[in-house]
């Protein structure tokens, strides 16, 4: 059980995270219903617009921030035995953030806000919504600190000893956030929020597009780290396994935390304000970071598999029917390494300089990340919210089937849904649209895959709702939580020694700043040094 300090903070983000993620799964589901031209009645850009930047923001952001707060203080306080370095601040984090969401709400829903969640100018919104956005993002610096905090308190008292590797896990994330967000943060106070008070007339797209991709590749992996951190922790050990290798999760962590920020070029190959040149160095960055993936997707099964033949399994792929697939969080698991299959794949394509000209701004890309983000993250959110939640309310879940039909649900859905999404790329569909009213022929053609996502969307929608109801249900539970024992996976080899490297992020922290220098010094720097073009705002 968890004590009684940490268990409201980590609910309330939870719950600020899954209330979120419901609304924005309902609007998903007017957007596909919007954009396939069969609801005539649906049809309004204003709308359309509105609720997809609305979409956007609550996935990506809120869902995403606060999930990874509560997972982090989560882990902290199970993994070391302890009370996090200063609950007072992580609450003072929590409403920091909360107030900025509810500001951006507020821009979204009256329509001030349409500007998609990369909100890239000359697309102009409401002051409210980047205060907001700042807030959101300055709130989770707490978080930030607090992951690196409890770590070193904990160092402190335990010296020479391996922090354990839930804890090692968010102290990267923590510092892997910090770093990241900051090129948004600069971004919006130096650009979009003086630019949308009229302090400034005109904006330099460019360099915020430049700032914005310091951001937008490595928020990526801040939402991947909570599920690969439980793949590695948590599952090895519901699965009745030991995990494969510590020092391997280890380096998968920090090689995310320093090759993931400065490749943020790959989203400007088609930008005209970037030399080829340094494009090219971010692609050859952007190879190397698939290989932390490998290396997870290695170990886990490789986790998975001994797992398999402790409970029994012989053979080749006998393990893996000897697997405990009715288990949420293992189920979560091998859904989520097999949507990272896919999702990873078209990842390598998007990241190819020269293929990624067929599918940049096209559908594919819609299709990629809500494969990766969506399907490999969001699945193993569910899972590890159905693993602590009786170990936060001290009750049974309310439903293990519901869970498990909902878990099935939201992968089949994601891949009704990404499927088409990936084939209308390649046949030409650009992404961001709200009707296509050009090219009849040419639009025919999509109709079959304009149908099935409308019913990845519906089947998502539903698992969302499933979700929410098994989960709220599961506090007025009856009976009390059977939960027992340490949660986390013990490695297969015993831990006995660490390099320092491997046991604190503070050399990787000065590691990644090289780097960064090296990769956006001149990039950035270079708008300073020549004559720059502003652009006037646009509204939809
Ligand atoms: Fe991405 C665009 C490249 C990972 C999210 N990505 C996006 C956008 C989002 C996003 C949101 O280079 C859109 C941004 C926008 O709105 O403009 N992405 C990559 C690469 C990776 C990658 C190289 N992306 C992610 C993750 C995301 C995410 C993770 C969210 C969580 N992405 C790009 C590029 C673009 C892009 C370009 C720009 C496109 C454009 O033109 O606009 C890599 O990290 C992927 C590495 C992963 C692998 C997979 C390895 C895993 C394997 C699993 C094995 C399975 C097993 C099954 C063993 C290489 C092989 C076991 C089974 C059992 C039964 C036990
Ligand atoms: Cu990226």
């Amino acid at each position: 059980m968890v004590n009684s300090e940490t268990r409201g903070l980590v609910l309330a983000h939870f719950w600020v995270a899954f209330l979120a993620f419901v609304a924005a799964a309902l609007l998903g589901l007017y957007q596909v219903a919007e954009r396939s031209g069969l609801f005539p009645a649906l049809e309004s850009n204003v709308l359309y617009f509105g609720s997809v930047s609305t979409h956007g923001v609550l996935m990506g952001f809120v869902l995403t921030t606060f999930f990874a707060m509560g997972f982090g203080y989560y882990c902290a306080s199970q993994s070391l035995g302890r009370p996090i370095w200063n609950r007072g601040m992580a609450w003072f984090g929590f409403w920091l953030s909360l107030v900025g969401t509810a500001m951006a709400a507020v821009a979204l829903l009256s329509g001030q806000a349409s500007v998609l969640y990369t909100f890239y100018p000359p697309l102009q919104a409401s002051p409210l919504f980047y205060l907001g956005a700042t807030l959101l993002v300055v709130g989770s610096w707490f978080w930030c600190l607090e992951m690196v905090m409890t770590m070193r308190a904990w160092k402190r008292d335990n010296p020479g000893k391996p922090v354990p590797l839930a804890m090692f896990g968010n102290a990267v994330n923590g510092t892997l956030w910090f770093v990241t967000s900051l090129g948004v943060a600069l971004e919006v106070l130096f650009q979009l929020l003086p630019w949308s008070l009229g302090l400034k007339e005109t904006v330099d797209v460019g360099l915020a597009r430049t700032l914005f991709s310091w951001t937008l590749h490595a928020i990526v992996y801040f939402w991947l780290l909570p599920a690969y951190i439980a793949l590695y922790t948590l599952v090895p050990k519901a699965a009745g396994g030991r995990l494969f290798s510590d020092e391997m999760a280890r380096i998968a962590f920090i090689m995310l935390l320093v090759f993931g920020i400065p490749i943020g070029f790959h989203h400007l190959y088609m930008d005209p304000f970037q030399a080829a040149g340094w494009k090219f160095l971010h692609m050859t960055g952007t190879f190397m970071v698939a290989v932390p993936s490998f290396l997870t997707a290695f170990t886990v099964t490789a986790s998975l598999e001994l797992a398999g033949r402790l409970r029994g399994g012989k053979g080749l792929f006998g393990w893996i029917a000897a697997l405990p697939w009715t288990n949420p969080i293992v189920l979560a698991g091998i859904l989520s390494l097999l949507l990272l299959s896919v999702g990873g794949f078209g990842g390598i394509i998007n990241a190819s300089y020269s293929m990624n000209s067929l599918v940049h701004n096209t559908q594919w890309v819609t299709g990629h990340f809500h494969l990766i983000f969506a399907g490999t993250s969001v699945i193993m959110y569910f899972g590890i919210a159905y693993y602590v939640w009786p170990r936060l309310t001290g009750k049974p879940l309310f439903s293990e089937r519901l869970a498990r039909v909902q878990l099935w649900s939201w992968a089949i859905g994601m891949v009704v849904l990404t499927f088409p999404w990936h084939a209308l790329g390649l046949q030409g569909q650009p992404r961001r649209i709200s009707a296509t009213p050009y090219d009849s022929p040419l639009v025919a053609t999509w109709q079959l895959n304009e149908i099935l996502m409308i019913v990845g969307g519906i089947i998502l929608f539903i698992s969302a709702v499933l979700l929410i109801v098994n989960l709220a249900a599961s506090h007025g539970a009856q009976g009390a939580a059977e939960v027992s024992g340490s949660e986390f996976a013990e490695p297969a080899q015993p831990l006995l020694r660490l390099p320092g490297a491997l046991n604190g992020v503070g050399f990787w922290f000065v590691v990644v700043a090289v780097y960064m220098i090296v990769s956006y010094g001149y990039p950035i720097a270079q708008f300073f040094l020549m004559e720059t073009y502003g652009a006037f705002p646009w509204s939809i």
